[in-house]
C-alpha cells in the first residue's frame, strides 16, 4: 500500500511560500497555513509563467488551534521572523518530523527546533514577486531540495508537477552559491537603491561586489577546501540575469522593513569570526544594515 501523501503546515505565505504551496497541492499534497489572527483561510492569484492566473485557496490555523503533531513544516518566512514564527509551535515537532527551511541565508532556524529533527533545505533560483495576494512567477527556474536524510517517496510525483525541481545529494553546493549572489547583490543594491545589473554596469560597485565576494570564497574555502572560489564571475551572471530585479534586501529596505542581512552577510561575518579570516567589508556592510 503506498503510504497517504503528506499534509504540509506552511509558515511563511508570502511569495516562496506561495510558490511552493502551489505545486505541492498540485501533486496531491495538502498545505495548511500557520497563521496568527482570525482568517480561516487564504485566497492566493497566482500568474503562471506563460501568463495564466490561477486562484486556489489555503486552511489557516492559528498557532494555539493546531492539535496534534507536525509531521510535515515548510518554513518560509523571511529570516528574522523565524523564532516569532517557530516558538509557539515547537512543542508540536517531534524527532520524526520533517521540515523544509525555504528561505535565504543559512543558519536562521539554528537552536530553534527540537533536538534531531531532520532540516531539508530548499534552495531556489526562481523568480517570484508580488504581494499577498497576488503572486508573479517570472521564472521558474531550478529549485534544489537536500539535506541529511534519502529522497522521499513523494519526491518523484512532486517533481512532476514542479518544473526544474531537484533532488540534490550535496545541498552545500547550489545553498554556498546562492549565498554568495545573495553577499553580495543583496545588500549593495539595498544600500545604493539600485536595480541588480548596476552591480555589473556601476565601476565603484563591482569593486565593493570584488571584496565581499572575495571575503565570501575565503571563508567557504576555510569551512570546504574543496569549494573553487572565484566566484565573481558567476555572481555577476546573476546579477546581469536578474538585471531589473529590485532584490529582496532592497525591497525590504525600501520598504522600511527588518531585512535578512543577518542570515546572509551575518552569517559568513560569524564564521570568519570563528574561524580567524578577516571580513572587514562583510561586517561593515552588516553594519550599515542592522537597524
Ligand atoms: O535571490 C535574490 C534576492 O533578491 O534575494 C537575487 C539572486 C539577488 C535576485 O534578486
Amino acid at each position: 500500500m503506498t503510504p497517504p501523501l503528506p499534509h504540509w503546515y506552511l509558515l511563511g505565505a508570502g511569495n516562496m511560500g506561495t510558490l511552493a504551496a502551489w505545486h505541492l497541492l498540485q501533486a496531491g499534497h495538502s498545505v495548511t497555513v500557520i497563521k496568527s489572527g482570525n482568517g480561516v483561510s487564504l485566497t492566493k492569484i497566482l500568474q503562471l509563467p506563460d501568463g495564466h492566473s490561477t486562484t486556489f485557496t489555503l486552511p489557516v490555523l492559528a498557532p494555539e488551534a493546531l492539535t496534534g503533531p507536525i509531521d510535515h513544516l515548510l518554513v518560509a518566512v523571511k529570516t528574522p521572523y523565524s523564532q516569532f514564527a517557530l516558538s509557539p509551535i515547537t512543542h508540536r515537532i517531534h524527532p520524526d518530523s520533517l521540515v523544509v527551511r525555504f528561505q535565504n541565508g543559512l543558519g536562521a532556524l539554528d537552536g530553534l527546533l527540537p533536538m534531531g529533527v531532520a532540516i531539508v533545505d530548499a534552495v531556489s533560483t526562481s523568480a517570484v514577486k508580488g504581494q499577498h495576494p497576488h503572486h508573479q512567477i517570472v521564472a521558474e527556474n531550478t529549485t534544489w531540495l537536500g539535506g541529511p536524510i534519502d529522497e522521499p517517496g513523494w519526491f518523484r510525483e512532486l517533481q512532476s508537477h514542479w518544473p526544474n525541481l531537484q533532488w540534490c545529494e550535496n545541498i552545500h553546493t547550489p545553498q554556498w552559491k546562492k549565498l554568495v549572489a545573495n553577499v553580495v547583490i543583496n545588500p549593495l543594491t539595498a544600500l545604493h537603491d539600485v536595480p541588480n545589473g548596476h552591480i555589473v554596469d556601476n565601476p565603484a560597485l563591482r569593486q565593493l561586489a570584488e571584496q565581499l565576494c572575495a571575503e565570501a570564497d575565503a571563508v567557504l574555502q576555510a569551512l570546504d577546501p574543496s569549494w573553487p572560489g572565484h566566484s565573481l564571475n558567476s555572481v555577476l551572471a546573476v546579477a546581469s540575469a536578474t538585471a531589473g530585479n529590485t532584490s529582496s534586501m532592497r525591497a525590504d529596505w525600501q520598504h522600511g522593513a527588518i531585512t535578512e542581512i543577518e542570515a546572509i552577510n551575518g552569517w559568513l561575518v560569524k564564521q570568519a569570526g570563528r574561524l580567524g579570516i578577516p571580513a572587514p567589508h562583510n561586517r561593515r556592510i552588516v553594519a550599515l544594515l542592522t537597524k
